[in-house]
């Protein structure tokens, strides 16, 4: 079948070997491991809870683990199959995107902040782009002007198909390089909420 599409055709190979493996790596469901703090506890049962809780691999301090924090600028979702065959046009290739939302109660200005695909196709945030508390901009593969239709819409100007159907992984940097939020999905379905 030559419907499905993979990559920039130079990548094609690297990311099918690789597509199988990533269906198990999405965020992680913030599980905060719960212990009884009640009323006064002897020495005694505290070792136990203690020898319990090492057996069974949680904190005793209940600490939410750092990396199920929520991450301030989220991957929310992703339509890395465009709907129909994927023939490259450009109304193919913007119906394939990347939706981020920012988590805080404060506007976040994505200058500087990258996107990019686990083949290393880089799309930056290269002026200042202002994201208020809690709202969400997609950016699409294709052509197009930045704040149409609406302001939440952004163009990485690709000629090709940068989400893999077959498995791929998203990620986000801010501008210090550092990795925010990543997203990975596997090769069935047409898009992910991550
Ligand atoms: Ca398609
Ligand atoms: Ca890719």
């Amino acid at each position: 079948m030559m419907s499905r599409r993979g990559d920039h055709p130079d990548h094609h190979r690297l990311d099918a070997q690789s597509g199988s493996v990533g269906v198990a790596q999405g965020r992680a469901s913030p599980e905060t491991p719960t212990i009884s703090k009640g009323g006064p506890v002897k020495n005694r049962l505290i070792g136990l809870a203690v020898a319990t809780a090492i057996a069974v691999g949680v904190s005793l301090t209940g600490a939410v683990p750092a990396q199920a924090a929520t991450p301030a600028i989220q991957i929310t979702k992703i339509y890395y199959n465009s709907p129909g065959t994927d023939t490259g046009s450009n109304a193919s290739l913007n119906a394939e995107w990347v939706r981020l939302t920012n988590t805080r109660t404060y506007t976040i200005n994505l200058k500087g902040w990258t996107l990019r695909d686990k083949s290393s196709h880089i799309y930056t945030f290269t002026s200042n782009y202002y994201l208020g508390a809690g709202t969400r901009t997609y950016v699409h593969t294709g052509k197009g002007v930045n704040g149409y239709p609406d302001v939440q819409h952004r163009y990485w100007r690709s000629a090709w198909y940068v989400w893999n159907n077959a498995g791929d992984t998203a990620s986000v940097r801010n501008p210090a390089g550092t990795l925010i939020d990543s997203c990975t999905w596997g090769s069935s379905g047409s898009y992910t909420y991550c």
